[in-house]
C-alpha cells in the first residue's frame, strides 16, 4: 500500500462534503475516511478477484451476513488505526467519535449471520479463494426500542446516508425470472480485508431492481400508482431481512428472496467458469464448491440443475453429477421448525420449471431408495416432496456431498436424531465443524487493552493470526500478568459503565461482578431462568437484610421475533424486574439489572470485553453451538453454562475448575422427563414458589397484557401445552447453586484471574481460522492463493 491516509483523507472528505475538511460533519468525515480506505485497497481487491476467479473457488451462500461496522475492522486489519487517527486529528476530529457515526450492517438475525461474517474475515486472512453471496437488504434486522419495558420494532435503514464499503457493480447485473415477474439483480460488493495480508476478498450482495424504472406509459396517462406497482413489487425482494430466527413466515416473499440470490449467484459463477474454462460445463465442480449456510439457499440445487440443463445443454445425469459434487450443507439447529418446507403451490406460482425439476429429483430419489430396499414409510418420510410440500433440508441432504453440524454435540444429535435416516445411508457425508469467531474483531479490535497484554506476553502479535499460540503461555506466567488482567478488566468495565450510563441511563459500579446474557430471545435459551434467579435473589435479600451478597450487575441484550408473543413477554418481565431492583433503595446498592436495547454487533463490542460471567444456559441439546460463548472466553469471562453446544468443548479446553457447569445433560433429560413434575419443583425447590407467584400476585405489573401469567402457566400447567418444555424449573436449583458459588468465588481475585487466563489462552480452538481451515481442507478442497 503506497497511499498515505494523511494525504487521501482530506480530499475524500472534501469530495463527500463539498467544503473544507475542517468544516465537515463527523458523518462526512466517516464517509471520507471510509472512501480513503476503499481507495487504499482497490488495486489489491481487484488483483485478488482476478486471481481467485481463475482457479478453484468456494462460494458461501447465506441469506444472512451480520457484518456490523466495517471501518475500524478494516483499519485494524490493514494496520492503519494510528494513521487514521492522525489523519482526522489533523483537521480537528477524533477517530473514536468518527467511528461512532457508522451504522451497523445488521443483515442477519444472530449467531448464524454473524458466523458467516466471521468466516469471511478468516477466509481473507488465510488468503482463501472464497466469496460470500447474499442479499443487500435495504432494511436490516429491526431497530428495537423499549416503550414502558415492551419491545417495539422500527425500520433500520442502514444505508440511507450512503455507505462507501458497498460498491455497485452495474455491469455485472443478472436477470432473474419468476413466472409473474422479471427483475434485475444488481451486485453490490463489499471488500473483505484480512489481517496481515494484501488479499481482499468479496462479499457480493444482490439488490433487486425493476427492468424499467417505472411504467412510462402509465405515468403519462396519469395512472401514477399503476406506474410504480412493478417497481415496488421488485423492491420487496431485497427490502427486508426476515426478523425470525428459526421460525418463518411471509412465505411467498421469502421463497422469492431465496431464489433471487441463488439464481443470480449461480449465473455469475457459471459465467466465470465459461470465461476461464470454456463452454463445456461438465468440469463445473472441479472449479467450484458451494457451501449452503442452512436451508435458506437450498433452492440453488434445483436452480443449478435448471441452468446446466436448460441454458448449457447438459443432460440430467451430467448435470446431477456436477450438482452432487458442488454443494455442501451446514445444519445450524435441531429445532424442528427450522427445517424449512414450502407448499408446492408457492413453487408453482413462482417458478414451475424449478418445481418440475424438484419433482424429477423426487421421482429419482424414490426409485433410488426402493432399489436400496428402503420401506415405503421411510421413503415417504425422506422424500423431497410429500403431501404437497417441498422439504428443503431433505433436498440438501440428498444432493450435498458434505453435511455438517456446528459443534461436536450438535453433530452427534443430528446423526442420532434430526437427520438419522440420512446418516444411515451416507455416514461418510457427515462431519463436524465446530464454529469459531474471528480474533480480529472479537479481541484485537474490541479489546485493545487485553491485546496489548497478549502482545507483551507472546512477544509479538502473531496470536492475531494464530490464536493457538496462546496455549503455550497458559502455565508459567507470573502474578504480574494476572494483575494486569485484573487492571484491564477494571478499565474495560469502567468504560462500559460510562457507555451504559449514557445509553441506558443506569448507573453501575465497575467493582461489581458483571454477569452477561446477550443473544436472541428464545425460550430454549432460557433468559427466563436468569430472570427468575435475579428475582429470587432480590427476595432473599429483602427477607434477610443481613445476607452477604457480592455486588452484581446483570446485563441482558436480546431481540425477540416480532410475532413471538411469549419472548416479548419475557423482555417485559426482565425490564420489570430491572425496575423493581434498580429502584429499591437498599437492594440497588448491591444489585443492578440493565437491559441493553437494540442489541447488535457494535454493542457486543462494548459489552464483551467488560464481562466477568458469560451466561450460556440453554436447555442441554437445544443450542447447536453458540458463538458468544467463544467471544466471552477470549475476552476473559468465565462460562456459567449447561453442557450444550460448544460449551462442552470449552469445558474440554479449560477443565471443570475453570468453568461453572450446571444442570441436566442432554442424555439425562429424556429419563428425567419421564417423572418430571414442574408442580413439585414449584412446591419444593427453595425460592421457586415465591418468584412464580410474584408473576401473578401484583408484585410485577405487565400492564394487563396477561403476559406474566402466560409465562407462569407455560411453566406450571401440564394441560397448557406441555409444561416447562425447556426445563427451567428443573434446572433452577442447580443454576442457583452454581451462580451463587461463582459470585462468591469472584472475591478471590488472584484465583479468579488465574481461571480467566486459562480461558483466554485456551480459546485458540475457537478462532474461526481453525474452523475455516478445517472446511478448506476437508470440505472445500481449496488452497491459499496470495496476491
Ligand atoms: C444458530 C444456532 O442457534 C446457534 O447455536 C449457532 O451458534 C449458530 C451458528 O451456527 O446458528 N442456528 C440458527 O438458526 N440461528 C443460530 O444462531
Amino acid at each position: 500500500m503506497t497511499q498515505n491516509l494523511a494525504s487521501t483523507v482530506p480530499s475524500q472528505v472534501r469530495a463527500v462534503s463539498g467544503r473544507p475538511a475542517e468544516a465537515s460533519t463527523r458523518m462526512e468525515v466517516w464517509q471520507g475516511l471510509s472512501a480513503a480506505v476503499v481507495d487504499a485497497i482497490a488495486n489489491d481487491w481487484h488483483a485478488t478477484d482476478e486471481r481467485y476467479r481463475a482457479g478453484r473457488m468456494e462460494h458461501y451462500f447465506s441469506a444472512e451476513f451480520l457484518m456490523g461496522r466495517a471501518l475500524l475492522n478494516n483499519l485494524t486489519n490493514l494496520g492503519l488505526v494510528d494513521e487514521a487517527q492522525k489523519a482526522v486529528g489533523a483537521f480537528g476530529h477524533n477517530l473514536s467519535d468518527v467511528l461512532e457515526q457508522e451504522p451497523d450492517a445488521a443483515l442477519g438475525n444472530g449467531g448464524l449471520g454473524r458466523l458467516a461474517a466471521c468466516f469471511l474475515d478468516s477466509c481473507a486472512t488465510l488468503d482463501l479463494p472464497v466469496n460470500g453471496y447474499g442479499i443487500l437488504y435495504r432494511y436490516g434486522l429491526f431497530k428495537q426500542l423499549f416503550d414502558d419495558g415492551f419491545q417495539t420494532e422500527h425500520p433500520d435503514a442502514w444505508m440511507e446516508e450512503g455507505y462507501p464499503f458497498v460498491i455497485r457493480r452495474e455491469e455485472a447485473q443478472r436477470i432473474v425470472r419468476y413466472q409473474d415477474l422479471t427483475v434485475r439483480a444488481v451486485p453490490h460488493d463489499m471488500p473483505i480485508t484480512g489481517y496481515g495480508t494484501r488479499n481482499v476478498n468479496t462479499l457480493r450482495l444482490w439488490k433487486a431492481e425493476p427492468m424499467e424504472e417505472f411504467d412510462y406509459e402509465a405515468f403519462n396517462s396519469q395512472r401514477f400508482t399503476d406506474a410504480i406497482v412493478e417497481r415496488e413489487r421488485t423492491a420487496d425482494i431485497s427490502r427486508v431481512l426476515y426478523p425470525n430466527d428459526t421460525t418463518y413466515e411471509g412465505k411467498v416473499l421469502r421463497v422469492r428472496q431465496q431464489y433471487f440470490f441463488c439464481s443470480a449467484s449461480l449465473q455469475e459463477i457459471i459465467d466465470t467458469y465459461i470465461a476461464h474454462h470454456g463452454e463445456d460445463l461438465r468440469g463445473f465442480s472441479t472449479y467450484n464448491a458451494i457451501q449452503l449456510n442452512d436451508t435458506h439457499p437450498v433452492l440453488a440445487i434445483p436452480e443449478l440443475m435448471r441452468l446446466l440443463m436448460d441454458e448449457h445443454d447438459l443432460g440430467w445425469e451430467e448435470a446431477w453429477a456436477e450438482v452432487v459434487t458442488t454443494f455442501a450443507y451446514t445444519n445450524h439447529t435441531v429445532l424442528a421448525e427450522a427445517l424449512e418446507t414450502w407448499e408446492v403451490s408457492i413453487f408453482e406460482r413462482l417458478f414451475p420449471r424449478v418445481l418440475e425439476i424438484v419433482y424429477e429429483i423426487d421421482r429419482r430419489f424414490r426409485q433410488d431408495m426402493r432399489e436400496r430396499g428402503l420401506d415405503e414409510d421411510t421413503i415417504a418420510y425422506m422424500a423431497p416432496v410429500q403431501d404437497g410440500v417441498v422439504r428443503m433440508a431433505w433436498i440438501a441432504c440428498y444432493a450435498a456431498y458434505s453435511i455438517n453440524g456446528v459443534a461436536a454435540i450438535h453433530t452427534e444429535i443430528i446423526k442420532r436424531d434430526t437427520l438419522k435416516e440420512w446418516y444411515a445411508l451416507w455416514p461418510e457425508r457427515f462431519n463436524n465443524k465446530t464454529n469459531g469467531v474471528t480474533p480480529r474483531r472479537w479481541l484485537r479490535q474490541c479489546n485493545p487493552r487485553l491485546s496489548a497484554v497478549l502482545d507483551d506476553v507472546v512477544g509479538n502479535d502473531s496470536w492475531v493470526r494464530d490464536l493457538s499460540v496462546l496455549s503455550r503461555f497458559t502455565d508459567g506466567v507470573g502474578d504480574e500478568v494476572l494483575d494486569r488482567l485484573a487492571e484491564v478488566k477494571r478499565a474495560n468495565k469502567a468504560d462500559f459503565a460510562a457507555w451504559v450510563l449514557e445509553r441506558e441511563g443506569v448507573e453501575i459500579d465497575p467493582e461489581a461482578v458483571f454477569d452477561v446474557q446477550i443473544k436472541r430471545l428464545h425460550e430454549y435459551k432460557r433468559q427466563l431462568l436468569n430472570a427468575l434467579y435475579i428475582l429470587d435473589l432480590y427476595f432473599r435479600m429483602k427477607e434477610d437484610p443481613s445476607l452477604e451478597v457480592p455486588k452484581r450487575v446483570f446485563v441482558f441484550g436480546a431481540k425477540a421475533a416480532p410475532g413471538y408473543v411469549r419472548a416479548k413477554a419475557i423482555i417485559k418481565l426482565i425490564n420489570t424486574i430491572a425496575e423493581l431492583v434498580n429502584n429499591d433503595p437498599v437492594v440497588s446498592r448491591t444489585l443492578k439489572v440493565v437491559f441493553i436495547h437494540n442489541y447488535n454487533v457494535s454493542p457486543a463490542e462494548h459489552i464483551i470485553p467488560a464481562a466477568d460471567v458469560s451466561e450460556q444456559i440453554s436447555m442441554a441439546g437445544k443450542e447447536a453451538s453458540g458463538t458468544s460463548n467463544m467471544k466471552f472466553m477470549m475476552n476473559g469471562a468465565l462460562t456459567l453454562g449447561t453442557l450444550d453446544g460448544a460449551n462442552v468443548e470449552i469445558l474440554d479446553q479449560v477443565g471443570e475448575d475453570n468453568a461453572y457447569i450446571f444442570g441436566a445433560t442432554e442424555d439425562e433429560l429424556p429419563v428425567l422427563r419421564e417423572t418430571y413434575d414442574p408442580r413439585q419443583a414449584y412446591e419444593n425447590v427453595p425460592g421457586l414458589k415465591r418468584v412464580l407467584d410474584a408473576l401473578i400476585d401484583g408484585t410485577l405489573d405487565d400492564r394487563g397484557t396477561g403476559g406474566f401469567a402466560d409465562i407462569r402457566r407455560s411453566l406450571l400447567e401440564a394441560s397448557y401445552e406441555s409444561a416447562d418444555v425447556y426445563y427451567v424449573l428443573g434446572d433452577f436449583a442447580a443454576y442457583r447453586e452454581a451462580k451463587d458459588r461463582m459470585a462468591a468465588d469472584y472475591a478471590d481475585q488472584r484465583a479468579w484471574q488465574r481461571k480467566v487466563w486459562v480461558n483466554i489462552t485456551g480459546s485458540g480452538r475457537f478462532s474461526s481460522d481453525r474452523t475455516i481451515s478445517d472446511y478448506a481442507h476437508e470440505v472445500w478442497k481449496i488452497e491459499p492463493e496470495s496476491v
